[in-house]
């Protein structure tokens, strides 16, 4: 069976655009596929933020990933901390990785771009600790957002770096990018992605918003004055984003068809449809968050993840060390 591995990190709510982007994938693929999801706890700190508001997020992230279907039994759900193996393979992959690399990853570019101050070392770094992340376990696919896909080619060259110079250390990984929703927007800036540090907030819909403000933030979502409902992202950016959510919560239906549905009808009309699909997803996930918090399932589910992945972790980076002679004495 192939294996597949990604991660969250969770510096603020999760929102559509996470579950859209990717955690909606993860839980279509344990049903086909050995699924590893885990916590990118050590990401997060690569950012500032507030001991009591990451720990906050971390709980939720976890009690979403249930709730949203990931399910203990058939996918190995865990918090990075927890697998020291990251940490350690992280450094050895940053050894293994070029400044001139790090300096073309967009997402650190357009940070520093925006002019931000104090960025951290270890988010100029970042790149390398998810490079060990994902080789740690020989995945064999990577479901990500688009703005996830540079990442991934970055720990594909490392990979096949390694490999030419210690011998076949690792597997070679393959991004999996969704056709439709791999970059959903802000709704009230549609040419921005739907992003957690959106700063007015009514531009994401997170996934714990109550029901009434996520319908606000569709109903007051911006669009054009072409009055049709057409897909076109160059002219018609924010419709064709609604189309995106719309299709990617109702099973993929091809955007086509909606086309054709809303044919002559109004915006107010295609804005009502979207927000009762974006409401009834949001009710579903909500109900079943309400039930895990209240339960004992986020710890066992952690305790039980852990275990599992160490076995593989603690299995692959003592492989590693070894290959570059960096042991004195053997493990196993
Ligand atoms: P943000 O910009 O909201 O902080 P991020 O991409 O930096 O998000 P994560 O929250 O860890 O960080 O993202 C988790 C997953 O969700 C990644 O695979 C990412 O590609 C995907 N994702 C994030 N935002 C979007 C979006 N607007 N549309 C589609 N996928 C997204
Ligand atoms: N960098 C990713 C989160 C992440 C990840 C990973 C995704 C960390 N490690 C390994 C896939 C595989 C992000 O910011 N979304």
């Amino acid at each position: 069976m192939k294996r597949m591995l990604s991660g969250i990190k969770p510096t603020g709510q999760l929102h559509l655009g996470n579950y859209i982007g990717a955690l909606s994938h993860f839980v279509e693929s344990q049903e086909e596929f050995e699924m590893i999801a885990f916590i990118a706890n050590l990401h997060c700190i690569t950012v500032p933020l507030e001991p009591s508001e990451l720990q906050k997020n971390l709980h939720d992230c976890v009690a979403l990933y249930l709730a949203c279907g990931l399910d203990p039994k058939k996918s190995t759900i865990f918090l990075q901390t927890d697998v020291k193996e990251h940490a350690q393979l992280g450094f050895i992959m940053c050894c293994h990785t070029y400044l001139g690399e790090l300096n073309r990853m967009t997402q650190f570019k357009d940070k520093q771009a925006k002019g931000e101050s104090n960025l951290s070392g270890g988010l100029y770094t970042y790149p390398t600790l998810m490079a060990a992340d994902i080789l740690l376990y020989d995945a064999d696919y990577v479901p990500v957002g688009e703005d996830q896909k540079q990442h991934v080619e970055l720990t594909r060259d490392v990979a096949i770096r390694m490999n030419h110079r210690y011998g076949d250390l690792f597997k070679v990984p393959e991004p999996l990018i969704p056709k439709v929703g791999a970059r959903i927007m802000s709704l009230t800036e549609p040419d921005k992605k739907m992003s957690k540090s959106d700063e007015t907030n009514k531009g994401c819909i997170y996934l714990l918003d109550p029901l009434e403000i996520a319908r606000k933030k569709v109903m007051g979502s911006v669009t054009d004055s072409l009055a049709k409902v057409h897909y076109d992202p160059e002219l018609q950016p924010g419709i064709s984003n609604l189309l995106q959510i719309l299709s990617s919560l109702s099973n993929n239906r091809p955007i086509g068809e909606i086309e054709q549905e809303f044919e002559g009808k109004g915006y107010g009309d295609f804005k009502r449809a979207v927000a009762d699909v974006v409401c009834a997803k949001l009710e579903v996930i909500q109900t079943e968050y309400n039930r895990i918090t209240s339960s004992d399932l986020i710890e066992t589910t952690l305790q039980e993840g852990a275990k599992k992945a160490q076995i593989l972790a603690a299995k692959k980076l003592a492989q590693v060390q070894q290959a570059i002679g960096m042991e004195i004495i053997p493990k196993e």
